[in-house]
């Protein structure tokens, strides 16, 4: 029947352009790198330390920091690579770990609450 054959056309119209869109969509993703999005690795600071104390991420991952303490902590490289500055109770720090290599990090608040950051 001539009109179930237009029906079909019309139908088969219809998936193409949605393929297409698809692609537009899928492509734009890939190019803008939201479908690459990088792993985040929690540690999280309560009762005076950082757990883990010691993580390994990839380069490229990113470290979040959550305070769960009632007090204010910061994660601070020893001696240099990141700064959290004061971390609130209830805030987090994000760092994106770029430089491979292993990077010791204190509370500047409390020098005895110690980590170590690894990145491969
Ligand atoms: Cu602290």
């Amino acid at each position: 029947m001539p009109s179930d054959a237009n029906d079909v056309t019309t139908a088969d119209a219809r998936r193409r352009l949605f393929c297409g869109a698809l692609c537009v969509v899928v492509m734009g993703a890939l190019a803008t790198g939201a479908l690459a999005a990088p792993v985040v690795h929690t540690v999280t600071i309560e009762g005076f330390e950082f757990r883990p104390p010691v993580i390994a991420v990839k380069a490229g991952d990113v470290v979040e920091w959550r305070n769960k303490d009632i007090l204010p902590h910061t994660a601070t490289a020893q001696p240099a690579g990141f700064d959290s500055g004061t971390i609130a109770t209830g805030a987090s720090f994000r760092f994106t770990a770029k430089t491979k290599g292993r990077v010791d990090y204190i509370c500047t608040l409390h020098p005895t609450m110690k980590g170590t950051l690894t990145v491969e």
